[in-house]
């Protein structure tokens, strides 16, 4: 009899909680109001069968509990109930199936004249691509990727050299316009989700996935990767900014071109030697998945002036960046590890040659 009375509490207090609980929809800033609709039928349906599920459960056992003399009744078939409980779940399974797969097909339906842009994931940041005045993206291959073009962009095609690169992890876009988002991943699976969007996709290496969606408020917004992509993808975020049209253009018109960027990189001051084999020393250990060279925030800290620079440690101490430090931190990233990120970067140990060739391309980047 108390196992009963606990399972009807139990019940009442879920129910109650559900229509009390702050844990509920952050409010809604595009058009997929319906993938919230497909949500609370689920939600009604798992939940009218929790209830009378568990209802049956409590009425069973104050009903059959054990009592002298009371003998059990076999029953091994009831073809009657078989169907009924048949029926009745496949109509419960279709009703949470269905409204899916119409939603489903609204999502990867790409109205015409809707927006590109692209959103790039690479271990641990983002960053976007507009296509520019001609409204088209250039193509762009994993094997273009240098120091010059971190986007990948083939310099061949015409279509690419308009296209306005965001390097930083902040997009925005414009209110009320229909944007088809690209999503491309330089190294492993990511995903791009914005949580007041309803809308999320993975980024797949290899391929180009895509769904489409109209801002309904501005605002600025958290974007998460929600697949797990490594031991910084916690860090991996960023933010969706949502402008009126006018503060939109102003700030695309602020962001440079590929054919900008490219020049601004070939007039910078030509690097010695040493420097150029520190950019093929970094490459080849990966440096730049996480710091930058033009100043834009990483997962640490960026190259761009940081020789010489004073550096606020997580200690609160202080240190001025030499070369020592430099080696130091290399070897023994957490050692000495500067406020305000992770410490996620694995040691690595580097020849004396590698070494100073690296502190030459960091000190080029400080001058
Ligand atoms: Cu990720």
């Amino acid at each position: 009899m108390a196992v009963a009375i606990v399972l009807v509490l139990l019940i009442v207090g879920s129910v109650i909680f559900n229509f009390l609980s702050p844990w509920w929809f952050t409010p809604i800033a595009s058009n997929w109001g319906t993938i919230d609709t497909t949500l609370i039928i689920t939600f009604i349906i798992t939940g009218i069968a929790f209830v009378a599920i568990s209802l049956f459960m409590a009425y069973s056992i104050y009903r059959f509990h054990h009592k002298e003399g009371r003998v059990a009744h076999y029953e091994p078939e009831n073809n009657k109930l078989e169907w009924w409980l048949t029926i009745l779940t496949t109509i419960g399974v279709v009703a949470m199936l269905a409204p899916g797969l119409v939603v489903w097909n609204d999502y990867i339906t790409v109205p015409e004249g809707a927006d590109e842009v692209e959103a790039v994931g690479k271990q641990w940041q983002w960053s976007f691509r507009f296509p520019g005045e001609d409204g088209k993206l250039g193509t762009t291959d994993i094997k273009f990727v240098s120091f010059d073009n971190p986007f990948g962009i083939n310099p061949d095609d015409p279509n690419g050299q308009d296209d306005i690169l965001i390097s930083e992890p902040e997009l925005h876009l414009p209110i009320d316009r229909p944007v088809k988002m690209l999503l491309r991943s330089y190294d492993v699976l990511h995903d791009f989700y914005v949580p007041q969007f309803r809308a999320k996709m993975d980024l797949v290496p290899g391929l180009i996935t895509y769904f489409w969606f109209i801002p309904t408020r501005t605002g600025k917004f958290d974007l998460l990767c929600a697949e797990l992509c490594g031991v910084g993808h916690y860090t991996m975020r960023g933010h969706v900014v949502v402008d009126e049209a006018e503060d939109f253009d102003e700030w695309l018109s602020s962001k440079p071109t590929y054919a900008q960027f490219l020049a601004a990189a070939t007039a910078a001051p030509a690097m010695t030697g040493l420097a150029t084999k520190g950019q093929e020393v970094a490459g080849a250990q990966g440096c730049l998945s996480c710091h930058t060279i033009d100043g834009t925030s990483g997962v640490g800290p960026t190259w761009k002036g940081l020789f010489g620079k004073e550096e606020t440690l997580a200690d609160g101490t202080t240190v001025r960046v030499d070369e020592a430090y430099l080696i130091e931190s290399v070897s023994d990233p957490n050692a000495k590890l500067v406020e305000g990120f992770a410490p996620i970067m694995p040691p690595y140990e580097l020849s004396d040659e590698d070494m100073a060739a690296l502190i030459a391309l960091i000190k080029s980047k400080s001058e």
